[in-house]
């Protein structure tokens, strides 16, 4: 998979088995896709794709529907220029969810997944220090840091 930082699509190469790829498929994302993220994301036990989209500061989902193919299912706009993405169960409830760093408001978005490859929106938001964010990095085993950072408000800084 290839980010096309200047247009809005990605491009999908399938592996061949012997170290080379079929031509690329491409998808319609948002603008300016910069980071894939891949996990099975509705629970039917494929490989899924979440792509961030910085100059649309979305997330947009691709769904697996077998034999290399997917399809857009959904886009969720993040509010304050997603720098970064990745993915954790951040609830446990063995769904995984997503977060992105936001490098202009200063904070994360997680978009909880709700199971079936739909999240729900921002539902819980940290905010940090001064300091632009731009990474996040999944620290604990459990995957439960974020979370447990949330629902205390301690402050953090990347
Ligand atoms: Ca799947
Ligand atoms: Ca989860």
């Amino acid at each position: 998979m290839t980010t096309n930082l200047r247009t809005s699509a990605v491009s999908l190469f399938i592996n061949n088995g012997d170290g080379s790829f079929r031509d690329g498929s491409d998808y319609s994302v948002q603008k300016g896709p910069i980071k894939v993220v891949a996990g099975d994301l509705d629970g039917d036990k494929d490989v899924d794709l979440a792509v961030l989209c910085f100059s649309a500061s979305a997330v947009s989902i691709l769904l697996n529907r077998g034999k290399g193919s997917f399809v857009v299912a959904s886009k969720y706009d993040i509010t304050g220029s997603p720098a970064d993405l990745c993915s954790g169960d951040f609830n446990g409830d063995g769904k995984i969810d997503l977060v992105t760093a936001n490098s202009n408001s200063l904070n994360l978005s997680i978009l909880l997944n709700k199971g079936n490859g739909t999240f729900a929106k921002d539902v819980s938001i940290l905010y940090l220090t001064n300091h632009s964010v731009s990474c996040v990095v999944i620290l604990t085993k459990t995957q439960r840091l974020i979370w447990r950072l949330l629902e205390t408000k301690i402050l953090m800084c990347f």
